[in-house]
Protein backbone atom coordinates (compact mmCIF):
# COMPACT_ATOMS: atom_id res chain seq x y z
CA UNK A 1 0.00 0.00 0.00
CA UNK A 2 1.61 3.52 -1.00
CA UNK A 3 -1.55 5.54 -0.47
CA UNK A 4 -0.14 7.99 2.42
CA UNK A 5 -3.26 9.07 3.91
CA UNK A 6 -4.38 5.28 3.84
CA UNK A 7 -1.33 4.43 5.26
CA UNK A 8 -1.82 6.93 7.95
CA UNK A 9 -5.27 5.64 9.13
CA UNK A 10 -4.03 2.37 9.19
CA UNK A 11 -1.32 3.55 11.71
CA UNK A 12 -4.18 4.90 14.19
CA UNK A 13 -5.59 1.69 13.86
CA UNK A 14 -2.53 -0.30 14.81
CA UNK A 15 -2.13 2.18 17.73
CA UNK A 16 -5.47 1.82 18.78
CA UNK A 17 -5.99 -2.05 19.02
CA UNK A 18 -2.75 -3.66 20.39
CA UNK A 19 -2.29 -7.36 20.08
CA UNK A 20 -5.30 -7.69 17.75
CA UNK A 21 -3.46 -8.96 14.29
CA UNK A 22 -6.94 -10.59 12.51
CA UNK A 23 -8.89 -7.35 13.02
CA UNK A 24 -5.36 -5.56 11.49
CA UNK A 25 -5.44 -8.17 9.12
CA UNK A 26 -8.84 -7.54 7.59
CA UNK A 27 -8.44 -3.75 7.58
CA UNK A 28 -5.35 -3.89 5.94
CA UNK A 29 -6.48 -5.82 3.10
CA UNK A 30 -9.57 -4.30 2.43
CA UNK A 31 -7.48 -0.56 2.68
CA UNK A 32 -4.91 -2.41 0.13
CA UNK A 33 -8.01 -2.52 -2.52
CA UNK A 34 -9.74 0.54 -1.35
CA UNK A 35 -6.32 2.57 -2.92
CA UNK A 36 -8.10 3.68 -6.44
CA UNK A 37 -11.12 4.69 -4.52
CA UNK A 38 -9.11 7.20 -2.19
CA UNK A 39 -7.89 8.54 -5.46
CA UNK A 40 -10.98 9.00 -7.11
CA UNK A 41 -13.34 10.11 -4.57
CA UNK A 42 -11.53 13.02 -2.33
CA UNK A 43 -15.09 13.82 -1.19
CA UNK A 44 -15.26 10.49 1.09
CA UNK A 45 -11.98 11.37 2.78
CA UNK A 46 -12.97 14.85 2.89
CA UNK A 47 -16.02 13.39 4.84
CA UNK A 48 -13.70 11.08 6.94
CA UNK A 49 -15.17 8.16 6.05
CA UNK A 50 -12.45 5.96 6.36
CA UNK A 51 -11.08 7.33 9.43
CA UNK A 52 -14.79 6.55 11.23
CA UNK A 53 -15.23 3.34 9.10
CA UNK A 54 -12.45 1.04 11.19
CA UNK A 55 -14.08 2.08 14.42
CA UNK A 56 -16.98 0.70 15.65
CA UNK A 57 -19.50 2.57 16.39
CA UNK A 58 -20.24 0.79 20.19
CA UNK A 59 -18.73 -2.13 21.95
CA UNK A 60 -20.18 -3.97 24.92
CA UNK A 61 -17.82 -6.55 26.85
CA UNK A 62 -19.82 -8.06 29.92
CA UNK A 63 -19.20 -10.84 32.11
CA UNK A 64 -21.26 -14.30 31.88
CA UNK A 65 -21.98 -16.30 34.99
CA UNK A 66 -23.25 -19.72 34.84
CA UNK A 67 -23.57 -23.15 37.07
CA UNK A 68 -21.63 -25.98 35.41
CA UNK A 69 -23.51 -29.35 36.02
CA UNK A 70 -21.31 -30.12 39.19
CA UNK A 71 -22.80 -26.83 40.94
CA UNK A 72 -19.37 -25.41 40.39
CA UNK A 73 -19.20 -21.43 39.17
CA UNK A 74 -18.03 -20.70 35.56
CA UNK A 75 -17.21 -17.60 34.21
CA UNK A 76 -17.28 -16.62 30.04
CA UNK A 77 -16.34 -13.06 28.67
CA UNK A 78 -19.26 -11.99 26.36
CA UNK A 79 -18.90 -9.54 23.36
CA UNK A 80 -20.33 -7.60 21.18
CA UNK A 81 -19.50 -5.48 18.61
CA UNK A 82 -21.80 -2.93 16.68
CA UNK A 83 -19.67 -1.61 14.12
CA UNK A 84 -21.43 0.60 11.79
CA UNK A 85 -25.79 1.34 11.19
CA UNK A 86 -25.10 3.14 8.38
CA UNK A 87 -27.13 1.22 5.79
CA UNK A 88 -29.69 -0.27 8.39
CA UNK A 89 -29.57 -1.95 12.12
CA UNK A 90 -26.36 -4.02 13.08
CA UNK A 91 -26.38 -7.74 11.93
CA UNK A 92 -24.15 -10.11 12.66
CA UNK A 93 -23.37 -13.57 14.52
CA UNK A 94 -22.61 -14.98 16.97
CA UNK A 95 -19.16 -17.15 18.22
CA UNK A 96 -18.68 -19.30 20.93
CA UNK A 97 -15.72 -20.42 20.82
CA UNK A 98 -12.56 -20.38 23.21
CA UNK A 99 -10.12 -18.50 20.73
CA UNK A 100 -12.89 -15.37 20.70
CA UNK A 101 -11.49 -12.38 22.31
CA UNK A 102 -12.23 -8.57 21.20
CA UNK A 103 -9.43 -8.91 18.07
CA UNK A 104 -11.43 -12.10 16.36
CA UNK A 105 -15.40 -10.00 16.74
CA UNK A 106 -13.46 -7.18 16.06
CA UNK A 107 -12.61 -8.43 12.64
CA UNK A 108 -15.82 -10.38 12.33
CA UNK A 109 -17.67 -7.23 12.66
CA UNK A 110 -15.61 -5.06 10.65
CA UNK A 111 -16.23 -7.75 7.54
CA UNK A 112 -19.44 -8.55 8.38
CA UNK A 113 -20.00 -4.60 7.41
CA UNK A 114 -18.88 -4.76 3.58
CA UNK A 115 -20.42 -7.85 3.27
CA UNK A 116 -23.66 -7.31 4.73
CA UNK A 117 -23.64 -4.22 1.98
CA UNK A 118 -22.81 -6.69 -1.06
CA UNK A 119 -26.50 -8.79 0.03
CA UNK A 120 -28.24 -5.33 -1.23
CA UNK A 121 -30.87 -6.07 2.39
CA UNK A 122 -30.52 -3.15 4.60
CA UNK A 123 -28.12 -4.74 7.23
CA UNK A 124 -25.21 -2.52 9.10
CA UNK A 125 -22.37 -4.57 10.58
CA UNK A 126 -22.04 -6.67 13.74
CA UNK A 127 -20.53 -9.19 15.82
CA UNK A 128 -20.71 -10.75 18.65
CA UNK A 129 -19.36 -13.97 21.42
CA UNK A 130 -17.84 -15.65 24.05
CA UNK A 131 -14.74 -17.27 24.82
CA UNK A 132 -17.19 -19.76 25.95
CA UNK A 133 -16.52 -23.41 24.32
CA UNK A 134 -20.26 -25.24 23.49
CA UNK A 135 -17.86 -28.84 22.86
CA UNK A 136 -18.67 -31.37 25.53
CA UNK A 137 -20.79 -29.38 27.50
CA UNK A 138 -24.63 -30.60 28.34
CA UNK A 139 -28.03 -29.01 27.08
CA UNK A 140 -28.46 -28.15 30.46
CA UNK A 141 -24.92 -26.22 30.87
CA UNK A 142 -25.64 -24.73 27.03
CA UNK A 143 -29.14 -23.17 27.95
CA UNK A 144 -27.92 -22.19 31.52
CA UNK A 145 -24.61 -20.10 29.86
CA UNK A 146 -26.78 -19.12 26.33
CA UNK A 147 -29.48 -17.48 29.42
CA UNK A 148 -26.60 -15.84 31.46
CA UNK A 149 -25.31 -14.49 27.71
CA UNK A 150 -28.53 -12.96 27.00
CA UNK A 151 -29.25 -11.66 30.18
CA UNK A 152 -26.51 -9.48 29.61
CA UNK A 153 -27.18 -8.33 25.74
CA UNK A 154 -31.07 -8.48 25.44
CA UNK A 155 -30.37 -3.98 26.47
CA UNK A 156 -28.23 -3.75 23.50
CA UNK A 157 -30.25 -5.68 20.87
CA UNK A 158 -33.76 -5.78 19.22
CA UNK A 159 -35.46 -5.92 16.10
CA UNK A 160 -34.62 -2.86 15.05
CA UNK A 161 -31.66 -2.42 16.68
CA UNK A 162 -29.13 -5.00 16.35
CA UNK A 163 -30.66 -8.77 15.48
CA UNK A 164 -27.25 -11.19 15.92
CA UNK A 165 -27.50 -15.16 14.73
CA UNK A 166 -25.28 -18.05 14.79
CA UNK A 167 -21.50 -18.36 13.87
CA UNK A 168 -18.97 -20.88 15.14
CA UNK A 169 -20.79 -22.72 18.02
CA UNK A 170 -23.80 -21.20 17.67
CA UNK A 171 -26.29 -23.25 15.84
CA UNK A 172 -29.87 -23.97 16.13
CA UNK A 173 -29.93 -25.46 19.65
CA UNK A 174 -28.00 -21.88 21.05
CA UNK A 175 -30.39 -19.44 19.13
CA UNK A 176 -33.63 -21.13 20.76
CA UNK A 177 -32.05 -20.49 23.88
CA UNK A 178 -30.85 -16.78 23.39
CA UNK A 179 -34.54 -16.31 21.82
CA UNK A 180 -36.24 -17.94 24.90
CA UNK A 181 -34.34 -15.78 27.26
CA UNK A 182 -34.36 -12.32 24.92
CA UNK A 183 -38.51 -13.22 24.88
CA UNK A 184 -39.12 -13.87 28.77
CA UNK A 185 -37.08 -10.51 29.38
CA UNK A 186 -39.10 -8.17 27.43
CA UNK A 187 -41.97 -9.75 26.77
CA UNK A 188 -42.30 -9.28 23.21
CA UNK A 189 -42.20 -11.88 20.37
CA UNK A 190 -40.07 -10.15 17.49
CA UNK A 191 -37.32 -11.00 14.83
CA UNK A 192 -34.80 -10.30 17.79
CA UNK A 193 -32.13 -13.13 16.40
CA UNK A 194 -32.41 -14.57 13.04
CA UNK A 195 -31.87 -18.47 12.83
CA UNK A 196 -34.69 -19.25 14.81
CA UNK A 197 -36.38 -22.58 14.38
CA UNK A 198 -39.07 -22.76 11.93
CA UNK A 199 -41.82 -23.04 14.33
CA UNK A 200 -40.98 -19.78 15.86
CA UNK A 201 -40.44 -17.52 13.02
CA UNK A 202 -37.25 -19.05 11.74
CA UNK A 203 -37.12 -18.44 8.14
CA UNK A 204 -36.60 -21.80 5.46
CA UNK A 205 -33.49 -22.24 3.74
CA UNK A 206 -31.20 -20.30 6.63
CA UNK A 207 -30.02 -23.55 7.91
CA UNK A 208 -28.63 -24.42 4.25
CA UNK A 209 -28.37 -20.98 2.80
CA UNK A 210 -24.26 -19.93 3.80
CA UNK A 211 -23.58 -23.09 2.08
CA UNK A 212 -26.23 -22.93 -0.52
CA UNK A 213 -25.33 -19.31 -1.30
CA UNK A 214 -21.41 -20.15 -1.52
CA UNK A 215 -21.66 -22.97 -4.03
CA UNK A 216 -24.07 -20.22 -6.27
CA UNK A 217 -21.31 -17.69 -5.74
CA UNK A 218 -18.85 -20.09 -6.73
CA UNK A 219 -20.70 -21.53 -9.79
CA UNK A 220 -21.26 -18.17 -11.40
CA UNK A 221 -17.66 -16.83 -11.27
CA UNK A 222 -16.60 -20.24 -12.59
CA UNK A 223 -19.28 -20.04 -15.57
CA UNK A 224 -17.83 -15.97 -15.78
CA UNK A 225 -14.53 -17.78 -16.54
CA UNK A 226 -15.89 -20.71 -18.86
CA UNK A 227 -16.06 -23.40 -16.52
CA UNK A 228 -18.58 -25.00 -13.54
CA UNK A 229 -18.65 -27.29 -10.84
CA UNK A 230 -20.07 -30.49 -12.55
CA UNK A 231 -17.51 -33.13 -13.38
CA UNK A 232 -14.88 -31.48 -10.43
CA UNK A 233 -13.06 -32.76 -7.22
CA UNK A 234 -13.66 -30.59 -4.33
CA UNK A 235 -12.16 -30.30 -0.98
CA UNK A 236 -13.89 -28.44 2.09
CA UNK A 237 -12.62 -27.78 5.26
CA UNK A 238 -15.02 -27.96 8.27
CA UNK A 239 -17.76 -30.29 8.65
CA UNK A 240 -20.25 -27.79 10.71
CA UNK A 241 -23.18 -25.44 9.46
CA UNK A 242 -21.37 -24.08 6.26
CA UNK A 243 -19.59 -26.83 5.28
CA UNK A 244 -22.19 -29.64 5.37
CA UNK A 245 -24.80 -27.48 3.11
CA UNK A 246 -21.13 -26.56 0.61
CA UNK A 247 -20.87 -30.52 -0.06
CA UNK A 248 -24.68 -30.98 -0.06
CA UNK A 249 -24.86 -27.99 -3.22
CA UNK A 250 -21.80 -28.98 -4.97
CA UNK A 251 -22.23 -32.30 -5.21
CA UNK A 252 -26.08 -31.50 -6.49
CA UNK A 253 -24.13 -29.59 -9.21
CA UNK A 254 -22.13 -32.18 -10.07
CA UNK A 255 -18.94 -32.07 -8.34
CA UNK A 256 -17.46 -35.17 -6.23
CA UNK A 257 -16.77 -33.63 -2.61
CA UNK A 258 -13.55 -36.26 -1.30
CA UNK A 259 -12.74 -34.38 1.72
CA UNK A 260 -14.23 -32.86 4.89
CA UNK A 261 -11.98 -31.75 8.40
CA UNK A 262 -12.82 -30.66 12.13
CA UNK A 263 -10.69 -28.95 14.08
CA UNK A 264 -8.49 -32.35 14.85
CA UNK A 265 -7.99 -33.96 11.65
CA UNK A 266 -9.78 -34.68 8.18
CA UNK A 267 -10.86 -37.38 6.41
CA UNK A 268 -10.36 -38.57 2.82
CA UNK A 269 -12.93 -39.91 0.46
CA UNK A 270 -12.06 -40.90 -2.99
CA UNK A 271 -15.46 -42.03 -3.58
CA UNK A 272 -16.92 -39.29 -2.26
CA UNK A 273 -18.15 -38.13 1.03
CA UNK A 274 -21.20 -39.74 2.57
CA UNK A 275 -23.03 -36.69 3.30
CA UNK A 276 -25.87 -38.67 5.18
CA UNK A 277 -23.18 -40.11 7.53
CA UNK A 278 -21.51 -36.54 8.01
CA UNK A 279 -24.82 -35.27 9.21
CA UNK A 280 -25.45 -38.16 11.77
CA UNK A 281 -21.96 -37.68 13.49
CA UNK A 282 -21.84 -34.23 13.40
CA UNK A 283 -25.34 -32.83 13.41
CA UNK A 284 -27.14 -35.37 15.59
CA UNK A 285 -24.11 -36.94 17.64
CA UNK A 286 -21.93 -34.14 18.16
CA UNK A 287 -19.36 -36.08 17.75
CA UNK A 288 -15.29 -35.97 15.88
CA UNK A 289 -15.65 -36.48 11.97
CA UNK A 290 -12.72 -39.16 12.66
CA UNK A 291 -15.94 -41.71 13.57
CA UNK A 292 -16.33 -41.64 9.45
CA UNK A 293 -13.72 -44.10 9.29
CA UNK A 294 -15.60 -46.41 11.10
CA UNK A 295 -18.17 -47.33 8.84
CA UNK A 296 -16.35 -46.21 5.77
CA UNK A 297 -13.01 -48.47 6.52
CA UNK A 298 -12.20 -47.60 2.62
CA UNK A 299 -11.80 -43.67 3.02
CA UNK A 300 -8.51 -42.31 5.29
CA UNK A 301 -8.83 -39.91 8.71
CA UNK A 302 -5.21 -38.24 9.27
CA UNK A 303 -4.69 -36.46 12.67
CA UNK A 304 -4.15 -32.88 11.92
CA UNK A 305 -6.36 -30.24 9.87
CA UNK A 306 -4.01 -28.78 7.58
CA UNK A 307 -3.08 -31.90 5.41
CA UNK A 308 -7.03 -31.82 4.07
CA UNK A 309 -4.88 -29.26 1.44
CA UNK A 310 -2.49 -31.79 0.12
CA UNK A 311 -5.35 -33.54 -1.39
CA UNK A 312 -5.49 -32.58 -4.87
CA UNK A 313 -8.45 -30.86 -5.68
CA UNK A 314 -9.54 -28.91 -8.65
CA UNK A 315 -11.56 -26.55 -6.11
CA UNK A 316 -10.86 -25.86 -2.69
CA UNK A 317 -14.03 -24.15 -0.11
CA UNK A 318 -12.20 -23.58 2.92
CA UNK A 319 -15.47 -23.89 5.71
CA UNK A 320 -14.09 -23.73 9.18
CA UNK A 321 -11.97 -20.56 10.23
CA UNK A 322 -9.92 -18.21 9.98
CA UNK A 323 -6.45 -18.01 8.39
CA UNK A 324 -6.82 -22.07 7.80
CA UNK A 325 -4.84 -21.74 4.85
CA UNK A 326 -1.24 -20.54 4.83
CA UNK A 327 1.08 -19.33 1.86
CA UNK A 328 2.56 -23.03 1.92
CA UNK A 329 -0.96 -25.30 2.08
CA UNK A 330 -2.02 -22.70 -1.09
CA UNK A 331 1.21 -22.89 -2.86
CA UNK A 332 0.33 -27.19 -2.79
CA UNK A 333 -2.87 -26.21 -3.77
CA UNK A 334 -1.78 -24.62 -7.11
CA UNK A 335 0.61 -27.00 -7.63
CA UNK A 336 -1.72 -29.85 -7.68
CA UNK A 337 -3.72 -28.24 -10.37
CA UNK A 338 -6.35 -26.44 -8.23
CA UNK A 339 -7.94 -23.39 -9.95
CA UNK A 340 -10.69 -21.60 -7.74
CA UNK A 341 -10.40 -20.73 -4.40
CA UNK A 342 -13.57 -19.86 -2.61
CA UNK A 343 -14.19 -19.11 0.65
CA UNK A 344 -17.20 -19.89 3.23
CA UNK A 345 -15.44 -19.17 6.21
CA UNK A 346 -14.26 -15.83 6.81
CA UNK A 347 -11.11 -14.72 6.12
CA UNK A 348 -9.76 -18.28 5.74
CA UNK A 349 -7.08 -17.38 4.03
CA UNK A 350 -3.45 -15.41 5.02
CA UNK A 351 -2.47 -12.51 2.85
CA UNK A 352 0.40 -14.81 1.50
CA UNK A 353 -2.46 -17.34 0.68
CA UNK A 354 -3.95 -14.66 -1.44
CA UNK A 355 -1.04 -13.57 -3.37
CA UNK A 356 -0.08 -17.04 -4.41
CA UNK A 357 -3.82 -17.61 -5.70
CA UNK A 358 -2.84 -14.42 -7.87
CA UNK A 359 0.60 -15.47 -8.73
CA UNK A 360 -0.79 -18.75 -10.06
CA UNK A 361 -4.19 -16.73 -12.01
CA UNK A 362 -6.35 -18.86 -9.86
CA UNK A 363 -10.36 -17.99 -9.22
CA UNK A 364 -10.52 -16.36 -5.86
CA UNK A 365 -13.81 -15.98 -4.64
CA UNK A 366 -13.70 -13.65 -1.12
CA UNK A 367 -15.24 -14.25 2.38
CA UNK A 368 -17.07 -11.31 2.09
CA UNK A 369 -19.16 -12.17 -1.33
CA UNK A 370 -18.96 -15.88 -1.47
CA UNK A 371 -20.36 -16.23 2.23
CA UNK A 372 -22.74 -13.33 2.37
CA UNK A 373 -25.72 -16.00 1.29
CA UNK A 374 -26.41 -16.49 5.12
CA UNK A 375 -27.08 -13.08 5.90
CA UNK A 376 -28.79 -12.38 3.06
CA UNK A 377 -30.86 -15.43 4.33
CA UNK A 378 -31.41 -13.75 7.58
CA UNK A 379 -32.14 -10.22 6.12
CA UNK A 380 -35.01 -12.43 4.53
CA UNK A 381 -36.10 -13.78 8.05
CA UNK A 382 -36.03 -10.39 8.83
CA UNK A 383 -38.79 -9.45 6.34
CA UNK A 384 -40.83 -12.58 6.79
CA UNK A 385 -40.69 -11.44 10.68
CA UNK A 386 -41.93 -8.38 9.88
CA UNK A 387 -44.49 -9.23 7.63
CA UNK A 388 -45.41 -11.62 10.19
CA UNK A 389 -45.52 -14.03 7.55
CA UNK A 390 -43.56 -16.91 5.84
CA UNK A 391 -41.79 -17.98 2.24
CA UNK A 392 -41.63 -21.78 0.93
CA UNK A 393 -38.66 -23.17 0.93
CA UNK A 394 -38.23 -22.33 -3.28
CA UNK A 395 -39.28 -18.70 -2.65
CA UNK A 396 -36.60 -18.31 0.13
CA UNK A 397 -33.77 -20.63 -2.23
CA UNK A 398 -34.58 -18.30 -5.48
CA UNK A 399 -33.89 -14.71 -3.75
CA UNK A 400 -30.96 -16.20 -1.84
CA UNK A 401 -30.00 -17.25 -5.36
CA UNK A 402 -30.31 -14.15 -7.36
CA UNK A 403 -28.63 -12.10 -4.46
CA UNK A 404 -25.53 -14.34 -4.86
CA UNK A 405 -25.40 -13.70 -8.69
CA UNK A 406 -26.29 -10.21 -8.30
CA UNK A 407 -23.38 -10.09 -5.88
CA UNK A 408 -20.91 -12.20 -8.29
CA UNK A 409 -21.90 -9.12 -11.09
CA UNK A 410 -21.13 -6.80 -8.44
CA UNK A 411 -17.70 -7.76 -7.77
CA UNK A 412 -16.98 -8.40 -10.89
CA UNK A 413 -18.08 -4.94 -12.09
CA UNK A 414 -16.70 -3.16 -9.66
CA UNK A 415 -13.12 -5.24 -10.09
CA UNK A 416 -13.08 -3.60 -13.89
CA UNK A 417 -14.50 -0.20 -13.17
CA UNK A 418 -11.56 0.32 -10.53
CA UNK A 419 -9.08 -0.93 -13.44
CA UNK A 420 -8.52 -4.61 -12.00
CA UNK A 421 -10.84 -7.09 -14.01
CA UNK A 422 -10.89 -10.91 -12.38
CA UNK A 423 -9.59 -9.24 -9.21
CA UNK A 424 -12.89 -10.30 -7.02
CA UNK A 425 -11.57 -9.58 -3.54
CA UNK A 426 -11.02 -5.50 -4.49
CA UNK A 427 -14.18 -5.73 -6.70
CA UNK A 428 -16.07 -6.98 -3.00
CA UNK A 429 -14.37 -4.56 -0.89
CA UNK A 430 -15.02 -1.88 -3.25
CA UNK A 431 -18.39 -2.51 -4.25
CA UNK A 432 -19.13 -3.41 -0.39
CA UNK A 433 -18.10 -0.09 0.41
CA UNK A 434 -19.05 2.68 -1.89
CA UNK A 435 -22.43 2.18 -0.38
CA UNK A 436 -21.68 2.76 3.19
CA UNK A 437 -19.72 4.82 2.53
CA UNK A 438 -22.32 7.17 0.35
CA UNK A 439 -24.55 6.64 3.36
CA UNK A 440 -22.03 7.63 5.87
CA UNK A 441 -21.29 11.14 3.90
CA UNK A 442 -24.84 11.72 3.86
CA UNK A 443 -26.12 11.23 7.33
CA UNK A 444 -23.35 13.44 8.52
CA UNK A 445 -20.39 13.06 10.96
CA UNK A 446 -21.75 10.85 13.03
P1 LIG B 1 -19.82 -24.62 12.97
O1 LIG B 1 -19.57 -24.40 14.41
O2 LIG B 1 -21.08 -25.23 12.53
O3 LIG B 1 -18.64 -25.47 12.34
C1 LIG B 1 -17.32 -25.04 12.41
C2 LIG B 1 -16.43 -26.08 11.77
O4 LIG B 1 -15.11 -25.56 11.64
C3 LIG B 1 -16.30 -27.32 12.63
O5 LIG B 1 -16.08 -28.43 11.80
C4 LIG B 1 -15.09 -26.99 13.48
O6 LIG B 1 -14.43 -28.12 13.98
C5 LIG B 1 -14.21 -26.28 12.47
N1 LIG B 1 -13.35 -25.34 13.20
C6 LIG B 1 -13.74 -24.32 14.00
N2 LIG B 1 -12.69 -23.71 14.53
C7 LIG B 1 -11.61 -24.33 14.06
C8 LIG B 1 -10.23 -24.15 14.24
N3 LIG B 1 -9.74 -23.18 15.05
N4 LIG B 1 -9.41 -24.99 13.55
C9 LIG B 1 -9.91 -25.96 12.74
N5 LIG B 1 -11.22 -26.17 12.54
C10 LIG B 1 -12.04 -25.38 13.19
O7 LIG B 1 -19.62 -23.18 12.29
P2 LIG B 1 -20.09 -22.69 10.85
O8 LIG B 1 -20.07 -23.79 9.87
O9 LIG B 1 -21.32 -21.88 11.04
O10 LIG B 1 -18.91 -21.64 10.51
C11 LIG B 1 -17.77 -21.99 9.75
C12 LIG B 1 -17.15 -20.73 9.17
O11 LIG B 1 -18.10 -20.08 8.31
C13 LIG B 1 -16.73 -19.66 10.17
O12 LIG B 1 -15.60 -18.98 9.70
C14 LIG B 1 -17.92 -18.71 10.18
O13 LIG B 1 -17.55 -17.42 10.61
C15 LIG B 1 -18.28 -18.73 8.70
N6 LIG B 1 -19.63 -18.31 8.36
C16 LIG B 1 -20.73 -18.87 8.94
C17 LIG B 1 -21.99 -18.48 8.56
C18 LIG B 1 -23.21 -19.11 9.11
O14 LIG B 1 -24.30 -18.74 8.67
N7 LIG B 1 -23.15 -20.06 10.01
C19 LIG B 1 -22.19 -17.38 7.58
C20 LIG B 1 -20.97 -16.91 6.99
C21 LIG B 1 -19.75 -17.36 7.39
P3 LIG B 1 -14.62 -28.52 15.54
O15 LIG B 1 -15.98 -29.10 15.63
O16 LIG B 1 -13.55 -29.49 15.80
O17 LIG B 1 -14.46 -27.24 16.33
O1 LIG C 1 -20.44 -14.46 9.22
C1 LIG C 1 -21.66 -14.39 8.97
O2 LIG C 1 -22.09 -13.77 8.00
C2 LIG C 1 -22.59 -15.11 9.85
N1 LIG C 1 -22.15 -15.78 10.77
C3 LIG C 1 -24.06 -14.99 9.64
C4 LIG C 1 -24.58 -13.71 10.24
C5 LIG C 1 -26.08 -13.54 10.22
O3 LIG C 1 -26.50 -12.53 10.79
O4 LIG C 1 -26.81 -14.36 9.66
Amino acid sequence: MKNAYLLSVLETVKKRNPGEPEFIQAVTEVFETLEPVVEKRPDLVEAGVFDRIVEPERQIIFRVPWVDDQGKVQVNRGFRVQFNSAIGPYKGGIRLHPSVYSGIIKFLGFEQIFKNSLTSLPMGGAKGGSDFDPKGKSDGEVMRFCQSFMTELYRHVGADCDVPAGDIGTGAREIGYLFGQYKRLQNVFTGVLTGKGLTFGGSLARTEATGFGLCYFTEEMLKANGKCFAGKTVVISGSGNVAIYATKKATELGAKVVALSDSNGYVYDKNGIDLALVKQIKEVERKRIKEYVKTHPEAEYHEGCKGIWTIPCDIALPCATQNEIDGESAAILAKNGCFCVSEGANMPSTPEAIEVYFANNMLYGPAKAANAGGVATSGLEMSQNSQRYSWSFEEVDAKLHGIMVNIFKACDSASKEYGMPGNYMAGANIAGFLKVAEAMKAQGCV
